[in-house]
């Protein structure tokens, strides 16, 4: 199924005079805090987020999974799924692919889909931390950390393989996730493991090109829950380091004990010049991959402060990083549920952009607390989502995608063309 632009425009039709009121009424008020709004919609326009080709299916606990029906099968109907996405929203122009699941057997043939579908290839992600049917040794005990060299090549081979898929795709950038860790206290030597991790990490490093770039993502446990091994964005820092100019660190929201401060880590790592990418979603008790915005949206525009903030003082643009969600949809249907994580994060990006930086520093110049929170919340508690719309509109998506989904009953099509028991392979 693809959404054509006049299924969009006619969509668009009957809420045109509304919005148009709505956005009226607020770029005069932007506009008297001498906020340039053509530049926030033009910003709002380019910034594209990558949609994980795993996060298309239902997800799910392990105590069970509740499907929608008309899932996605393979890579081509993952990327027509997000060919739909990106019509209703054209925020959504990027897929990340994680291999195995998704192999690009004809590369060519891909490419000129994501042509036809208006996307590009984000990062490729590799997978050690799952044992494949046709794999010769297992990762029961780690990979790049295994105490076994013979493990630790095999998964040094796949990380440059993925590579070499993402090359084929026109993409340079490597994500690494490491489950490796121990479950139970004494299990391994954690300076070992972590010797032999920065090891297996330099060998895949040296194998990429010069123009490649490595994301070292962390995490504090699942599904090690005594000691992972890149657990804390200082690890994860440290290595990207140790290996050079081409590594660096990936920061996944829900990656982080309750309570961290993450906007502070973006602020230390942006301003050492090693924040690579991020991946979005929710949480409020651990890794639990809900939609983005959804627990936590004040954390969300502080984070996109400190991005903004911390870019624009290096002159650097947010096309620099990686930027894609990485959640998982237990009960919501996928495709509205990455919609609502897209707005959501539009919306802490728009937030970012409306802040009074001016007054803002001199606050701080001047230890003013009071005024620097009036500030921040002046642009947070400002209902920006008719600039949203209005950046759609502009860009010929629908003013309210999530309706748009629903009247064109998008999952009922989808259902009818692939079926009531289609699964996608993923999480
Ligand atoms: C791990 O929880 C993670 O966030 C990593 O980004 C993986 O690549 C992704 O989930 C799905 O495997
Ligand atoms: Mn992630």
């Amino acid at each position: 199924m693809v959404i054509s632009k006049e299924q969009i425009a006619s969509s668009n039709d009957g809420q045109l005079k509304k919005h148009q009121s709505k956005f009226d009424v607020l770029r005069d008020q932007l506009e008297e805090k001498n906020i340039d709004v053509a530049y926030v919609i033009d910003t709002l326009r380019t910034f594209q987020i990558a949609i994980p080709s795993w996060a298309l299916g239902t997800g799910g606990t392990r105590f069970g999974r509740f499907p929608n029906g008309g899932e996605p099968v393979n890579l081509e109907e993952k990327m027509y799924d997000i060919g739909l996405l990106h019509a209703l929203n054209r925020s959504s122009g990027a897929i990340s692919l994680h291999i195995p699941w998704d192999i690009p057997e004809d590369a060519a043939g891909i490419r000129q889909l994501a042509d036809e579908l208006n996307l590009r290839f984000d990062a490729v992600n590799s997978n050690t931390f799952q044992d494949q049917a046709d794999q010769k040794y297992s990762y029961r005990y780690g990979s790049l950390c295994h105490t076994d060299k013979a493990v630790r090549d095999q998964a040094i081979a796949h990380n440059l393989e993925v590579a070499k898929y993402g090359e084929e795709l026109g993409t340079n950038i490597l994500s690494i996730w490491l489950s490796d860790g121990a479950i139970f206290p004494g299990q391994h030597n954690m300076r070992r493991a972590l010797q032999r991790t920065e090891d297996s990490l330099s060998q895949i490093y040296k194998g990429l090109s010069e123009e490649f770039e490595m994301l070292i993502e962390y995490k504090p446990f699942e599904p090690a829950f005594y000691a992972t091994v890149i657990p804390d964005w200082g690890t994860s820092f440290l290595l990207a380091n140790k290996l050079g100019k081409k590594a660096n660190t990936l920061v996944d929201l829900g990656h982080h004990l309750p309570n961290t401060n993450i906007e502070q880590i973006i602020s230390t790592l942006l301003a050492e010049n090693k924040l690579g990418g991020f991946h979005f979603n929710d949480s409020k008790y651990a890794d639990d991959d809900l939609t983005t915005g959804s627990m936590h949206p004040y954390e969300l525009f502080l984070i996109f402060y400190e991005l903004v903030e911390g870019l624009q003082n290096q002159n650097r643009s947010l096309q620099d990083l990686s930027w894609m969600i990485d959640a998982s949809h237990n009960i919501k249907d996928p495709l509205e549920d990455l919609l609502q994580s897209v707005e959501a994060i539009q919306l802490a990006l728009a937030q970012a952009l409306t802040v009074d930086d001016k007054k803002l520093s001199d606050a701080q110049q001047n230890n003013d607390p009071t005024i620097a929170q009036e500030v921040l919340q002046d642009a947070f508690r400002t209902d920006l989502r008719p600039l949203l719309a209005e950046a759609r509109l502009q860009d010929d998506a629908a003013l309210d995608p999530i309706a748009a989904y629903r009247a064109l009953n998008v999952r009922g099509a989808l259902i009818d063309e692939r079926g009531e028991d289609s699964v996608a392979t993923g999480l």
